[in-house]
């Protein structure tokens, strides 16, 4: 298959679907609202959204009538990043390659947007609209998937020991459980949304739960890689960060040499988990090679 094609036939399908489902900029709130837009509409590269929809694809269902919950991780994720890049937290001014939200907002809209966002995505999985073709079981499972992702117990407490570590020597257990909470759950909650909404067995969910572990440990290993390896330019965010807040990451415990391979040990894991999916598990396996091979 070319995944080439794959990626942007669907990111398309993904821009589409959010353009229709994001509220317009206008009346009082179109500062709050144009604050939301700036930073989910610049560019980002759709991946959790995607794995979701290649998930459903992969258990033979069609994912078109479940648009909104699959674009619900992009607005989870874009609010992560808004927040993440506050100067309270990393206070980084560029992200895919355009200013900052409060850079171009102020601290306090930017905040807003992230709330704004991460409100949003459960407003949109818990409509109504999305039944019949969701049971109502199934769409309780999915906001429990993702509310349990996103929170404490997922990316916001991997953030939160994320920033208590800073500057500090923490065990590598501490890095592996933080990375697998801040990257790792959405990843995961976007695999297993898509399960769900194809229809998995309880051994197929189990499989696909694995896949999704592992492709998100991949995804933050080769995260850390960029961010020595790579350019400002060709990131769209400032390299050399981590670094530069004293963050333990995988090569600041092993090494770019020892890191790599890590990182391809986790996508191999990944494909494996598939062996019991036919060829329409095909782009996510793919996905899980695209994941190492990614330049941003
Ligand atoms: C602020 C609650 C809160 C959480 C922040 C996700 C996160 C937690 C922080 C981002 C820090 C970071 C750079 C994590 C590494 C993995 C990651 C999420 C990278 C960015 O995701 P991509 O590459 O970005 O999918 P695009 O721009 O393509 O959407």
């Amino acid at each position: 298959m070319n995944l080439k094609a794959y990626l942007s036939e669907k990111r398309e399908l993904v821009e589409a679907a959010m353009a229709q489902l994001m509220l317009p900029a206008q009346g009082e709130l179109s500062p709050h609202i144009e604050a939301m837009r700036y930073s989910l509409f610049a560019g980002g590269k759709r991946i959790r959204p995607i794995l979701c929809l290649a998930t459903c694809e992969a258990l033979g269902e069609d994912p078109s009538p479940f648009m909104p919950v699959i674009c619900s991780l992009e607005c989870i994720h874009t609010y992560s990043l808004i927040h993440d890049d506050l100067p309270a937290m990393d206070n980084d001014d560029l992200r895919r390659g355009k200013p900052t939200n409060h850079v171009v907002f102020g601290e306090a809209e930017a905040i807003l947007a992230g709330d704004g966002l991460l409100t949003f995505a459960f407003d949109l999985l818990s409509s109504a609209d999305l039944q019949p073709a969701l049971t109502a079981e199934k769409q309780l499972q999915i906001i429990a998937i993702l509310s349990r992702a996103s929170g404490s117990l997922g990316m916001v407490g991997g953030q939160a020991i994320d920033i208590a570590s800073e500057g500090k020597e923490i065990p590598f257990e501490t890095l592996r459980y933080l990375h697998s909470c801040k990257t790792g759950a959405l990843i995961t909650a976007a695999v297993q949304m898509g399960a769900v909404l194809g229809n998995a067995s309880s051994s197929q969910y189990r499989a696909l739960t694995t896949y999704g572990q592992n492709i998100g440990l991949a995804f933050q290993i080769v995260d850390d890689l960029l961010n020595v390896e790579g350019t400002t330019e060709q990131l769209g965010k400032k390299a050399g960060s981590d670094a530069e807040l004293d963050k333990a990451t995988y090569p600041s415990f092993f090494g770019l040499e020892a890191t790599h391979k890590k990182a391809k040990e986790a996508v191999a894991q990944a494909v494996d988990a598939l062996i019991p999916f036919n060829t329409s598990a095909d782009p996510l396996r793919e996905l899980a090679n695209y994941i190492y091979y990614r330049k941003r």
